[in-house]
């Protein structure tokens, strides 16, 4: 940025954001801001770790069957705090929770829910390793009342009117999509603001890092093996490196930068992979998306994966255009799908 750049905040791009809908009453702006409030104090908890008893395990197993980390239910009941006292936000649906919640605010006229991993990579806290949180908002279905909190997030992530994650990393950078191009803000800590640092970030056409936890190739489907082989042999075209963080976000946020792609294909053991669709995987396609990239299931669009529960898995394989054309052109007709 030039020393005459103006300054952006987050708080006046999502004004100039909501200017685009007619009619708009600013309480859209108010639901972001809850989360910007919620992820600058996650991470300045996560930035202390080490220093206060906040590492490591709580002792209790989350509705996935894993292993929750104070700071997992440190985060989750930091955004439900700053985002129950909106009163435009009727549900919040968290990785961490068995079912959503309905807020106590919510009044008749609530009309948005949103949906969050609050602190995705937390196997990986205690370790110094960048982590992770995602967002996705989506309005009200007709006809749905306050009493069917499910109903409310059981939407195709096309649906999305907004998503967007934080890393907490080498620095603090919030990205997020309101269907007008993906931006990025660095947290400034001096100030505590979010200042925008990537405006309409787009995906290279091609990268050269692929990104996958290869330890499990040997039980991923046959296509899964032979793509990668071809990354390796230098079939597109180039030779790949790989990286692979172990946390979706920080993946995900190089993939968007770099270019390439990032993958978690079923496994014998998971034969819909890890990432939940709706905390994890829709947030990530609606951006990649915006950028630019290319977002499947393996076969299908994520985006349109009607969700059936709302902690449902689903492979996925999200990068750069030729990626992951690549990867649909080379196996289309495969019959080695299978798991
Ligand atoms: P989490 O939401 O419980 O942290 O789990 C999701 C994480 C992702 O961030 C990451 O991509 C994946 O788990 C890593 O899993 P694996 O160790 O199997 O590669
Ligand atoms: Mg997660």
């Amino acid at each position: 940025m030039s020393q005459t750049s103006p300054v952006i905040t987050v708080q006046q791009h999502i004004l100039e954001e909501q200017k685009r809908f007619p009619g708009s009453s600013g309480e859209f702006s108010w639901l972001l801001s809850g989360i910007t409030m919620a992820t600058k104090l996650i991470q300045a908890k996560v930035r202390r770790a080490g220093l206060t008893d906040i590492l490591g395990a709580q002792g209790d197993i989350n509705v996935q069957g894993e292993v929750q980390q104070k700071l997992d239910i440190y985060s989750n009941e930091v955004l439900i705090q700053c985002l129950s006292a909106r009163e435009s936000i009727g549900v919040l649906a968290s990785e961490e929770d068995e079912k959503p919640l309905l807020v106590h605010q919510g009044s008749e006229n609530a009309t948005y829910a949103v949906v969050f991993d609050p602190l995705d990579g937390s196997s990986n806290i205690d370790v110094n390793v960048s982590v992770g949180t995602t967002f996705s908002i989506l309005r009200r279905p007709e006809g749905v009342s306050l009493d069917e909190p499910e109903k409310w997030v059981l939407q195709p992530g096309a649906r999305q009117i907004a998503a967007g994650y934080v890393v907490y990393g080498s620095s603090t950078i919030l990205v997020y999509s309101v269907g007008n191009g993906v931006h990025g803000f660095t947290l400034d800590p001096a100030v505590g603001a979010y200042t925008l640092s990537h405006p309409n970030m787009k995906m290279p056409e091609q990268g050269s890092y692929y990104s996958v936890n290869e330890a499990y190739c040997d039980s991923f489907p046959e296509r899964y093996q032979q793509y990668l082989a071809r990354l390796r042999n230098g079939d597109l075209g180039r030779k790949y490196s790989s990286r692979y963080i172990g946390s979706m976000v920080a993946d995900v946020h190089r993939t968007l930068l770099k270019g390439g792609i990032f993958m978690y294909p079923p496994t014998e053991s998971n034969s819909d992979g890890k990432l939940r669709l709706l905390y994890e995987a829709n947030p990530i396609a609606f951006l990649v998306e915006q950028a630019g990239g290319t977002a499947i299931d393996g076969t299908r669009r994520v985006l349109d994966i009607v969700p059936d529960s709302i902690h449902q898995r689903t492979p996925m394989v999200v990068g750069s255009q030729v990626e992951v054309a690549d990867f649909e052109r080379f196996f289309v007709g495969s019959n080695s799908d299978a798991a």
